[in-house]
């Protein structure tokens, strides 16, 4: 490979344990001398911290789901252009904590938005950067929510958690359904780990992961 950095996203439903697994991948290339940004979307800029907020708890603003897709789109523009490519082109690993393929799975498959679409969108606002490996986390919706929604709550204070996360169970159904069809039209990029095992067995096979973009 060359010496540009490599680009790993992380993927899955609510809850799977995405940003656990994001802290401890940093922590282990940190022990291999591997310098990396770690970073989410929507957000990880002024403009996608921003979006973030009204798309996620601001219920004011009724967001159709076209408006939503656009937003998405127009946080990620921000990020690649402002955050992952300058850090790419620097040589350093960049740990994304959801990309490209949740706009798939979720304004695609949960909202039902036209596929087609969306991947042109994607193209067009990821600035045709494609990931190196995606990791996605699979893990059944009732597990998933149980564990975002306490999470959320205990900060927000919210019991249903944030907007999305409040949706109901057949869109999170058809959401981790659109995940496990994006991994089977590309096993190569997509790896799918088993959410529900323990934090530790998950770390190690991410590790394995990791070790073959060395
Ligand atoms: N979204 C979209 O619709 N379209 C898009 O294009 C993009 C995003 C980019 C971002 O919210 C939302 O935006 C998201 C999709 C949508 N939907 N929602 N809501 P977010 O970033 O705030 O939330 P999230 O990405 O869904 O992550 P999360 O729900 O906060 O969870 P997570 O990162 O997957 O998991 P975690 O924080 O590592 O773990 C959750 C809890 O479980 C926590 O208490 C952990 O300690 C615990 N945990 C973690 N792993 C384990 C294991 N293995 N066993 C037991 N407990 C565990």
């Amino acid at each position: 490979m060359s010496d540009r950095g490599r680009f790993i996203t992380f993927e899955g439903g609510e809850g799977c344990g995405k940003t656990t697994q994001v802290a401890l991948a940093k922590e282990y290339l940190a022990l291999l001398g591997i310098s990396c940004l770690v970073t989410a979307e929507p957000g990880g800029t002024v403009l996608g911290e921003t979006i973030r907020r009204m798309i996620l708890y601001e219920t004011e603003l009724h967001l159709g789901p076209e408006s939503e897709l656009l937003l998405f789109c127009a946080a990620r523009a921000q990020h690649v252009r402002q955050v992952i490519k300058p850090a790419l082109q620097a040589g350093r690993w960049v740990l994304c904590d959801r990309f490209c393929d949740a706009t798939v799975a979720y304004q695609g498959y949960g909202r039902g938005l036209e596929l087609d679409l969306i991947y042109r969108l994607n193209r067009f606002s990821s600035l045709h950067l494609e990931p190196d490996l995606t990791i996605l986390f699979d893990i059944s919706v009732e597990i998933g929510l149980n564990r975002a929604k306490m999470k959320t709550a205990s900060f927000t204070g919210h019991p249903d958690g944030d907007l999305i996360e409040g949706e109901d169970y057949y869109f999170h159904r058809r959401v981790r359904d659109g995940y496990l069809q994006l991994a089977q039209r590309e096993p190569e990029r997509l790896r799918v780990i088993d959410g529900v095992q323990d934090i530790e067995t998950i770390h190690s096979q991410v590790c394995d992961c990791l070790e073959r973009l060395r």
